[in-house]
C-alpha cells in the first residue's frame, strides 16, 4: 500500500538510526554483486555425510524449492501470515517423514511457555560463572570482525578494542565461535534439540550461529537490530540467546512482545479500541489495524517501535540475568535487543530453522565450519548432530 507524503517523511525520520546499517548491506550486496572474495573462512558448498545427505535429497523431493530454505529460490516473501503457518505445518510434516520421528524429550514447561508466549528461561542450561570466565579467556586471543554478523564485514577482524572504536557491533566468524570452550556441549544438548524438535513437529536445523559485542556508546542510539523487529528467516524459527556479559532490566537486555510470534496468540492479547486512539501518522496502511497487519508491516517491521509500544506496552518483557543467562524465543515474535550503557555486551546466538541456511537466505557465501575433528572430545558424532548441526560442523574432517 502505497504511503502518503507525511507518512514517508515520518518513515524516513523513524529509520534515520537504521541508515548506516542499510548502508552497510547495500554495500555487502555490491561486494557480493562484484564477487569480491568474502573477508571470513568460507566453503563454495557444503558437503555431507552419506545418511544426511540421504534424508536432504528426499526433502529436495518432497519439499518445492521455493518452500525449502537450503536454496537460492527459497521465498521468504509469504502472502500473508496464515500462508507462512500452513506452509509451516506441511514442510514440518515432511521433513518429521523424512528425517525421522525422533523421540527426543523436551521439557514439558519450556515447551508450553514458546508455545504461549514466544519464549523461555532455560535456567538450568544456564552457564556458570567459571564456564564464562572460560569462554571470555578464549576470546581475548580472537580476532573481532566489524559487523554484526562476520558474513556481514567488509573489512578484516582486528582486535576488540580498535574495532570498538568506530563500530557498534563485533562479531566472531563460525569457527572460532564452535572451538570456544562449552560450544559444541551446548550445540547438541538434547534438552535444547528435544524442546525444539518438539514445538517444530520436526528436527530442526541450525541456521546460524553468531557471538556479537554490542559496544557502549556515548549517544545511546539503538543501531539495527537494537530496533524492534521480527526475523524473518523461515516458516518457523527459534533461538536460544546466552548472554556472556551481565545485563540488566535497563541495559544490554533482550526485550520480547509476548504473544507476537503467532496469529492466534497476537490475536489474544490485540484490542481493537486501541484503534480509537491510535495516531493516523503512525499507521501504515489506511484502516483500523487488525492482528493480522502486525505480520506485513514493511521492512520485517522494523521502524514501527512507537506503533507495538501503543498495541502491546503491556506485553513488553526485558529478559535479562547474569552473564550465562540462557533463553529461547521464537524470534519471529517481535524482539530487539537492547543497547549497553556502561559495557561492552556479549550475546551467543544458536538459531533454528525447519531448513533455512543462513548464508544462503542473505546470498553470501556460506561461512568455513568448524572441522569435527577440531572438537570431537565434546560434542557425539551421531545422526542427530550430523544433521541439525550440518551448516556448522563440517563431521567428515
Ligand atoms: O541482541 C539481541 O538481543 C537481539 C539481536 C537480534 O534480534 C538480531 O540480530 O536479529
Ligand atoms: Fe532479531
Amino acid at each position: 500500500m502505497p504511503l502518503r507524503l507525511p507518512k514517508k517523511i515520518r518513515f524516513l525520520l523513524e529509520i534515520n538510526t537504521l541508515y548506516s546499517y542499510i548502508f552497510h548491506r547495500i554495500l555487502v550486496k555490491i561486494r557480493t554483486r562484484f564477487k569480491l572474495p568474502p573477508i571470513y573462512p568460507y566453503e563454495d558448498i557444503y558437503s555431507f555425510d552419506t545418511e544426511t545427505q540421504k534424508i536432504l535429497d528426499q526433502m529436495k523431493q518432497a519439499i518445492p524449492d521455493h518452500e525449502r530454505g537450503d536454496n537460492p529460490a527459497f521465498n521468504k516473501n509469504w502472502k500473508n501470515v496464515f500462508d507462512r503457518e500452513d506452509i509451516a505445518e506441511r514442510v514440518s510434516s515432511h521433513i518429521k517423514q523424512i528425517a525421522g520421528n525422533i523421540n527426543i524429550e523436551a521439557t514439558p514447561a519450556a515447551l508450553t511457555s514458546l508455545k504461549d508466549i514466544g519464549y523461555v528461561r532455560l535456567s538450568h542450561k544456564n552457564l556458570n560463572p567459571d564456564n564464562v570466565a572460560q569462554i571470555l579467556h578464549y576470546l581475548n586471543h580472537q580476532k573481532v570482525y566489524p559487523s554484526h554478523i562476520a558474513h556481514f564485514a567488509i573489512q578484516k577482524p582486528m582486535a576488540k578494542e580498535i574495532i570498538k572504536k568506530n563500530h557498534p557491533f563485533g562479531s566472531y566468524d563460525m569457527q572460532t565461535i564452535l572451538k570456544a570452550p562449552f560450544m559444541a556441549q551446548l550445540l547438541s544438548d538434547k534438552d535444547v534439540i528435544g524442546t525444539i524438535t518438539n514445538y517444530f513437529g520436526c528436527l530442526p536445523t541450525v541456521s546460524s550461529i553468531n557471538l556479537f559485542w554490542s559496544f557502549t556508546s556515548s549517544d545511546g542510539k539503538a543501531h539495527g537490530p537494537q530496533r524492534f523487529h521480527r526475523d524473518i528467516d523461515d516458516h518457523k524459527t527459534c533461538t536460544m540467546f546466552i548472554n556472556l556479559t551481565d545485563t540488566s532490566e535497563i541495559e544490554g537486555a533482550h526485550c520480547y512482545v509476548e504473544k507476537t510470534h503467532t496469529y492466534n496468540r497476537l490475536k489474544e492479547v490485540f484490542s481493537d479500541s486501541l484503534n480509537d486512539n491510535f495516531p493516523e501518522d503512525l499507521n501504515p496502511f489506511q484502516k483500523r489495524l487488525a492482528p493480522e497487519d502486525f505480520f506485513r508491516l514493511p521492512l520485517n517491521g522494523y521502524s514501527f517501535d512507537k506503533l507495538y509500544d501503543h498495541f502491546f506496552r503491556n506485553h513488553m518483557v526485558n529478559l535479562h540475568g547474569p552473564a550465562g543467562t540462557v533463553l529461547i524465543t521464537d524470534n519471529y515474535g517481535i524482539h530487539k535487543g537492547m543497547p549497553p550503557r556502561n559495557h561492552d555486551r556479549l550475546i551467543l546466538w544458536v538459531s533454528y530453522a525447519l531448513s533455512v541456511t543462513h548464508t544462503v537466505s542473505a546470498s553470501v557465501k556460506l561461512q568455513k565450519r568448524a572441522a569435527y575433528s577440531e572438537i570431537k572430545d565434546r560434542i557425539e558424532n551421531n545422526k542427530i548432530n550430523r544433521y541439525v548441526l550440518r551448516n556448522v560442523i563440517d563431521f567428515s574432517h
